[in-house]
């Protein structure tokens, strides 16, 4: 046994000079091509590729050692993992398929009428314990709802996959994109997440329940259950919300409700501040915002700057002058094809929304869509967006001078 574990750690160290070498990632790089012919005249190195189940071999012989798992046991719940291949190409699009941006067409399908109508019903069936998750955390019930709604439609939509073989896919696989190294760490670390969380007493006692466990339906992305939760949130963040000494965000919406109020408490929420508030109305304020409006999620005006810069009327009662905010913009194509670009100023609390997905329109919608289900059953509920405010703060783009607006420089995020 000694032996045997010397044996592994001395492979793990050779494993880790392989991947100092740049081998080792340039093996995880070749994905599937690892299995096709290879020309001859390919210089050496090129040559000396791992198969994708050697790397996950490695992996599991890894993850063994240092979470102290039987190897055996982990093999086996491993020997049936199927390639993803659907999964694969989804996570990349491919380049010049995606269509221009426009939060009207996102907000439409996101205020879907039936999916307003299912909110409704969700929120009714779960009263009581939305309102003691929003007295207990400060975390606004329609915040939960929202995100319950545009993740997966209160469950209806769940995703299919195996989470296991998916992330073993685009931990080994991933397709051949510039940031294919940092995803495949990331879907590693995923999947060293799902084997904890899966092995909850650092034993595998059951192996047909760990198996389940890890088999389970997810995303193409590995993510999990009604909120849509990665391994590592379900191992940070998730709550057993029904106490029923499980936690299971696929079939308890008590522990996706509780859950979903964690991550955004532990992410920062502020309790009983705003999201969002308006932009001042006017030209001057509008060449401002679009000035400085350069896409990126992280508060970094102070409110009493953007008040100065007379980008907002006052700074709300809840906050302070050098809390930080950050430009929120949209940008719109209308029904005749005119571009313009929809602005407000999101508070920390925005910014906590977009932990959960780093984009601006997801942030927006859950927000909206969660007070519109609130405001629609209890007319008194305060909706933070309102059409009026929405359409008052548009700005059309000048024809000839599209490029030069700050967000079209930004990352992919939306
Ligand atoms: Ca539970």
């Amino acid at each position: 046994m000694i032996i045997q574990k010397k044996f592994n750690i001395i492979l793990v160290v050779f494993l880790l000079m392989f991947s100092l070498a740049g081998i080792f990632n340039n093996s995880y790089a070749q994905g599937s091509e690892d299995l096709k012919q290879k020309n001859s005249s390919e210089p050496l190195e090129a040559s000396i590729k791992l198969s994708q189940s050697q790397m996950l071999d490695m992996f599991l012989i890894e993850v063994s050692l240092r979470k102290n798992l039987s190897l055996q046991k982990l093999r086996e719940a491993f020997v049936d993992v199927t390639p993803q291949l659907t999964a694969k190409q989804y996570i990349t699009p491919p380049v010049g398929s995606r269509a221009k941006k426009n939060w009207l067409k996102y907000r439409q399908n996101a205020l879907d009428p039936i999916r307003i109508e299912a909110g409704q019903k969700f929120w009714l069936a779960n009263q009581e314990e939305l309102i003691r998750i929003e007295n207990t955390t400060g975390v606004p019930a329609a915040l939960i709802v929202g995100i319950l709604g545009i993740e997966t439609n209160y469950g209806k939509n769940m995703g299919r996959f195996p989470v296991r073989d998916v992330l073993v896919t685009l931990a080994f696989d991933y397709p051949d994109t510039p940031n294919r190294i940092a995803r495949s760490q990331m879907f590693n670390e995923q999947l060293s997440d799902l084997i904890t969380f899966c092995s909850p007493t650092g034993l595998i006692d059951n192996p047909i329940q760990f198996k389940t466990c890890l088999t389970q339906p997810s995303s193409f992305a590995g993510a999990i259950g009604m909120p849509q939760f990665m391994p590592t949130s379900l191992l940070k963040f998730a709550k057993d919300g029904d106490k029923d000494g499980l936690i299971d965000l696929r079939n308890s919406a008590s522990d996706a409700m509780a859950s979903i109020a964690n991550f955004l408490l532990q992410h920062g929420w502020m309790v009983n501040q705003p999201i969002l508030i308006p932009v001042k109305t006017g030209t001057e304020t509008l060449d401002t915002i679009r000035r400085i409006a350069d896409g990126d999620p992280n508060p970094k005006w102070t409110l009493s700057q953007l008040k100065t810069m007379k980008i907002i009327d006052k700074i709300p009662s809840s906050n302070q002058a050098e809390d930080l905010a950050l430009i929120v913009d949209l940008p719109i194509i209308d029904t005749k094809g005119i571009e313009s670009v929809t602005y407000w100023v999101g508070l920390k609390n925005f910014e906590v929304i977009t932990q959960y997905n780093r984009s601006f329109f997801y942030a927006m919608a859950v927000t909206e869509f969660g007070y519109t289900v609130a405001s629609n059953l209890n007319p008194e509920q305060k909706n933070p967006v309102n059409r009026e405010t929405l359409n008052s703060v548009k700005q059309e783009k000048p024809q000839s001078t599209n490029n030069d607006h700050p967000g079209h420089k930004r990352q992919k995020r939306q």
